[in-house]
């Protein structure tokens, strides 16, 4: 892993300076704002300052041997970024203390009674300090609903990589961290190099018209993009209704197709515009029908090579089951190149199926939905709030 910081004045331009420099692999671990002190705040403006990791290729042939040296990249890594993080990870750390202490308590309670006095205290001997944090926080992930499989990867890849007796701190950065290049950097609607039409699929009722509602206010009131919108749901009045009344508030046309040939005319109809949301009716994974109409309609578009971008975001619920997650993205995976975005973050305490999902199809996380209110509930997947979140257990405070 490669770390390194980077400074400008905004924070999009530490991330350009940042993809420049290690590639578009590049994900943000860490942002603060530099802010001058004393004389210089008169002629010097704040900064900001990001700390960025690129995740090298793993070296599929590499000698078993390799394991056994410290990775220099880690120690390079727990020099320059731990204070930062360290910094972030305060009430995380004091959390786990607090989990660990309570855990050494609970042990002393157990050895006091005098049944246990005559059994050997083999674990006692097996668990060095590294042991009993990853166990730890192992235990966390897996309360947040990581899957196990990956939680012992993450733990595994971090325990290869540390020093003997390493600090707690240090351990949870190198968690932090490792989570971090998992989630990998979200990707969403970008139209500063040309026009897009993007199409919002997923299962019924995850919220695929509140979310388009949600994203076309904000690129047209907030950032002055000319927006319009197709529907292609008309299995439910209701459905055409819902997008009309968005469209009708926030003063933005809307079709209605009911074939895909439609839906290349309707583009043609909006050539002056620079975002098409394209809503979707909600489909079941299990008719695979329904899900061949999705495909059409988005191959009928990539066919037609006009000079629109064609983005695909699948919208899944992050209350659904992970076992039915699978299902559903199985189903969707001849759709190449789409990104994930999960809704209703608010109904739910334990975030693992982003990570799960994220990690199981290799597609990028996107925006995140935590309510029903148009515009507000919706921004981009906050990463680093979902690796603290996911270290620190099911969550107490959702986030967003
Ligand atoms: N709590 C919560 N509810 C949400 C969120 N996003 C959408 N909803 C609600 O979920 C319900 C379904 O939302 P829709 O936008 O109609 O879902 P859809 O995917 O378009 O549904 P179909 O078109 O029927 O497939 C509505 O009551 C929304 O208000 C969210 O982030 N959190
Ligand atoms: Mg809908």
């Amino acid at each position: 892993m490669i770390v390194k910081k980077y400074t400008a004045a905004t924070e999009t331009e530490a991330a350009l300076k940042a993809k420049e420099d290690l590639g578009a692999g590049a994900v943000v671990l860490n942002v603060k704002t530099i802010k001058q002190r004393g004389i210089a705040k008169l002629f010097k403006k704040n900064y900001v300052e990001i700390t960025a990791a690129l995740e090298e290729k793993e070296n599929v042939t590499a000698a078993p041997e390799i394991k056994k040296q410290p990775a220099p990249d880690y120690q390079a890594l727990s020099a320059t970024t731990e204070k930062a993080i360290e910094k972030k990870l305060d009430t995380l750390h004091n959390l786990l203390a607090d989990q660990i202490k309570k855990n050494e308590d609970d042990k002393l309670r157990t050895e006091e009674q005098p049944k246990e006095q005559n059994q050997p205290k083999q674990e006692e001997i097996k668990e060095n300090s590294n042991f009993k944090y990853l166990k730890l926080i192992y235990n966390k992930l897996i309360d947040s609903e990581v899957e196990e499989k990956l939680a012992n990867i993450i733990i595994e890849d971090i325990d290869s990589s540390l020093k003997k007796e390493s600090n707690i701190d240090s351990i949870i950065s190198a968690v932090y961290q490792k989570i971090i290049l998992k989630l990998g950097e979200p990707v969403v609607i970008d139209v500063s190099s040309g026009r897009n039409i993007v199409f919002f699929m997923g299962p019924t009722g995850v919220g695929k018209t509140t979310t388009i509602a949600k994203l076309a206010s904000d690129f047209k009131l907030n950032k002055g993009i000319k927006v319009a919108m197709i529907t292609a749901d008309t299995y439910r009045i209701a459905a055409v209704e819902q997008l009309n009344t968005y469209a009708g508030i926030l003063d933005i046309p809307v079709s209605v197709i009911f074939s895909p040939s439609e839906l290349v005319d309707a583009v043609r109809n909006y050539s002056e515009y620079d975002l098409i949301l394209v809503d979707t009716a909600g489909r079941s994974h299990r008719n695979l029908e329904q899900l061949g109409e999705i495909q059409e309609l988005i191959k009928n578009i990539e066919d037609a090579q006009s000079d629109l971008k064609v983005e695909k975001y699948l919208v899944v619920s992050a209350t659904t089951k992970y076992r039915d997650l699978i299902n559903i993205a199985d189903a969707y995976k001849d759709i190449k190149d789409y990104k994930l975005l999960f809704t209703k973050l608010d109904e739910t305490s334990a975030y693992g199926n982003l990570l799960n999902l994220r990690n199981r199809t290799g597609a990028p996380l996107s925006y995140t939905t935590c309510g029903q209110n148009v515009p507000d509930d919706i921004e981009v997947t906050d990463v680093q709030g979902l690796a603290k979140q996911l270290i620190s257990g099911a969550a107490n405070t959702p986030l967003g």
